[in-house]
């Protein structure tokens, strides 16, 4: 056996058995190997420079043994790969495997925002005494949300409702009353009468106290129809006063002015903090103002083109903040628009 014949085969053993001894998680080893027999500068090429001292007639069998140990440990490598990269993948999927018998993670449960809540209750209310319930917009015209409601430009009620303009003419709306104008201008009175509720988000340049705020919640009522009184006004008033906060609740109707009723009226709720005491909360009053209404004004329907001689109405705004404050206590009407989960979390409704 020449020397060159003997090195291949100690080459050839020795890289079998490193080959085998290969940590397992180790693929850069296996490549270091790999290129420390195989590659441009290995132990092969290394053996392959003795080429030049074997015999002519001596070479093609060395050439023959060269390659097949080359063949050989090529395809040994790449067995160890394949291999190891299986391996490798067994024990990532053994380490990530899941335990079907642990108990599953809870999933937090929210709930419908207070106001959201209110309104519904509302809705459900009025649904069931056959209103109907209509959208408004938030973004308004001033015709609507002042000159249809009956104060005409630079009448002194407006100041009552300062708001937001976006152009002279268009407003974020100071009530949701525009809603009362725009579904009179479309109702059909030979169909019956008009019956909505319409609740909505309103803005006004209020200063933000614990009781106001510029950005809040109204639901708008109106009922026209024939032979409508202030005594189904104050019933239905009753009924739903009665309804959101108990029956055992007080209130008080005051005479009021808005330019768009009728009379007016004014109802406050005893206060939910001192019960009538007076307090802080009521402005040492005992009572907390929920919501205006009246009896429609027979300008507003005529301008609708109603028969005000012949259909008469009343109509409500409350707000909604006021509603939920009163009913739980909530102190203060920012915790509304904060977004702090934990606020929302004690209203599951
Ligand atoms: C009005 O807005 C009238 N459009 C209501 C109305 C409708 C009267 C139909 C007659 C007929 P007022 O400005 O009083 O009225 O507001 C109605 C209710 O909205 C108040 O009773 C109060 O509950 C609530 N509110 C008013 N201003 C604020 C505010 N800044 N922050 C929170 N709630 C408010």
């Amino acid at each position: 056996m020449s020397t060159i014949e003997e090195k291949l085969t100690k080459l050839r053993e020795d890289t079998l058995k490193q080959l085998k001894d290969l940590r397992l998680e180790n693929q850069k080893e296996l490549q270091d190997l790999k290129v420390s027999v195989l590659g441009k500068k290995g132990s092969l090429t290394e053996i392959l420079k003795g080429m030049k001292d074997v015999s002519q007639e001596m070479r093609p069998i060395i050439g023959k043994h060269v390659n097949e140990a080359r063949d050989i440990l090529n395809a040994a490598f790449e067995e160890s790969a394949a291999y190891l990269e299986e391996e490798a993948i067994k024990a990532q999927l053994a380490s990530e495997s899941i335990d079907v018998t642990l108990p599953g993670r809870p999933v937090a449960i929210g709930n419908r925002h207070l106001l959201t809540q209110i309104s519904q209750e509302i809705e459900d209310i009025f649904l069931g005494m056959g209103f109907q319930i209509v959208d408004g917009f938030e973004v308004e015209r001033d015709y609507y949300n002042f000159e249809r409601m009956n104060l005409p430009k630079d009448h002194p009620a407006r100041d009552m409702q300062d708001t937001f303009y976006i152009t002279e003419e268009i407003l974020l709306r100071t009530h949701t009353s525009p809603v009362q104008a725009r579904t009179l201008d479309e109702h059909d009175f030979s169909k019956g009468p008009l019956k909505m509720i319409s609740p909505g988000r309103v803005f006004r340049r209020d200063t933000d106290d614990a009781t106001h705020s510029h950005q809040f919640h109204q639901i708008e009522g109106l009922v026209v129809g024939e032979g409508i009184s202030m005594a189904d006004l104050k019933g239905t008033l009753e009924m739903i006063i009665h309804k959101m906060f108990g029956e055992d609740r007080k209130i008080r109707l005051r005479p009021s002015y808005f330019p768009f009723t009728e009379p007016s009226v004014e109802v406050d709720v005893s206060c939910f903090k001192c019960g009538g005491e007076g307090c802080s909360v009521c402005k040492k009053t005992g009572w907390i103002e929920i919501l205006g209404a009246g009896m429609v004004h027979p300008r507003v329907l005529e301008m609708s083109g109603v028969d005000s001689e012949r259909y008469s109405g009343f109509a409500f705004g409350l707000g909604q903040e006021r509603i939920a404050m009163l009913r739980y206590g909530i102190m203060d009407i920012r915790g509304f628009y904060q977004g702090d989960s934990r606020f929302n979390a004690q209203f599951k409704g």
